[in-house]
């Protein structure tokens, strides 16, 4: 990726400054988190405003990481004002068990409200990278398509408040990537999980990268799926799945960017096992 990519345009600079301006304000935050990725989704743009909020960490897209390195998440990510949970927030009511938790969470909070009047309302932010699933949560909490959500980042534009529960009201935010340089394995890992928009990135590069990423820590998936040699160089394997896909161009040649705009689907559809970037000892 190179250095000049515009990856934080100016509506992702106004939905920061929106999220500053309510966070303060809010009981609770659920932190939406890739749980193929959870580091690189923490965005140390909300680490100040976090320090004193009950936070509830989603380790989202469960289904497509790798449940003892998630499990391993939850712990690490666990503290005085945190908990953490895995989900797979595309299953109808799997977050039912989001509200025990933010009641308890928030329980003084709650009792405080209560002593003041029968409306007692906690009020949570949904908080996260682009595409980790935040308004699916928001509606998988309420039953009801009330957000609307889609399998690219960006969805999500303006605040919403939904109610999901008599006693709880959540902001859904727009998803917001670091407005900062960071490390460039952090940035490719946004790209491949479907953070960052595809159009500004090389699919071609990006798909070397994953390619590189897999051989280096997943041994064996590429192989199994497109019966690729692992030791070979990055560009010779997108080759190879290529031909056993069977993408070729008119003269025979391999159709490398069709190849790799399949591997990158094909990582995200989950089509790949389970797959699980990043453990929590890398995290700190
Ligand atoms: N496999 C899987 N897909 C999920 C899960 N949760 C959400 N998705 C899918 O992920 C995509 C993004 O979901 P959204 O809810 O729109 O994500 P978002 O965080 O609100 O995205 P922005 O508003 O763009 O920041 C959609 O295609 C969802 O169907 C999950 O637990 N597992
Ligand atoms: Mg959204």
């Amino acid at each position: 990726m190179s250095g000049d990519i515009n990856w934080f345009p100016g509506h992702m600079a106004k939905s920061l400054r929106m999220i500053d301006e309510h966070v303060a304000a809010v009981d609770a935050v659920f932190y939406v988190l890739d749980a193929r990725a959870p580091a690189s989704c923490l965005n140390p743009q909300f680490d100040r405003a976090l320090e004193k909020k009950p936070v509830v960490y989603l380790l989202n897209k469960a289904d497509l990481a790798e449940p003892a390195v998630t499990a391993a998440w939850e712990r690490a990510l666990t503290g005085e004002r945190a908990r953490a949970v895995s989900l797979n927030a595309g299953v109808s009511k799997s977050a039912a068990a989001l509200l025990p938790l933010i009641r308890t969470l928030c329980a003084a909070k709650l009792e405080k409200y209560r002593s003041k009047g029968a409306n007692a309302t906690l009020k949570a932010m949904v908080l996260g990278v682009p595409n980790t699933g935040k308004s699916t949560v928001v509606n998988n909490l309420c039953g009801k398509y009330k957000t609307v959500t889609g399998d690219r980042p960006g969805v999500t534009r303006g605040k919403q408040w939904v109610r999901v529960a008599p006693y709880l009201e959540l902001l859904d935010t727009p998803g917001t990537l670091y407005p900062k340089f960071i490390d460039r394995t952090t940035a490719w890992r946004l790209c491949f999980i479907g953070s960052v928009k595809d159009e500004i990135v090389d699919t071609g590069e990006l798909a070397r990268r994953l390619i590189e990423e897999l051989t280096a820590g997943h041994a064996g998936r590429l192989q199994k799926r497109y019966e690729a040699d692992e030791a070979q160089a990055s560009a010779v394997v997108l080759e190879q799945i290529a031909k056993a896909r069977g993408f070729l161009l008119k003269g025979g040649e391999s159709d490398a960017d069709r190849a790799a705009a399949a591997l990158i689907d094909d990582f995200r559809k989950g089509r790949l096992g389970r797959i699980s970037l990043e453990r929590p000892e890398a995290a700190v």
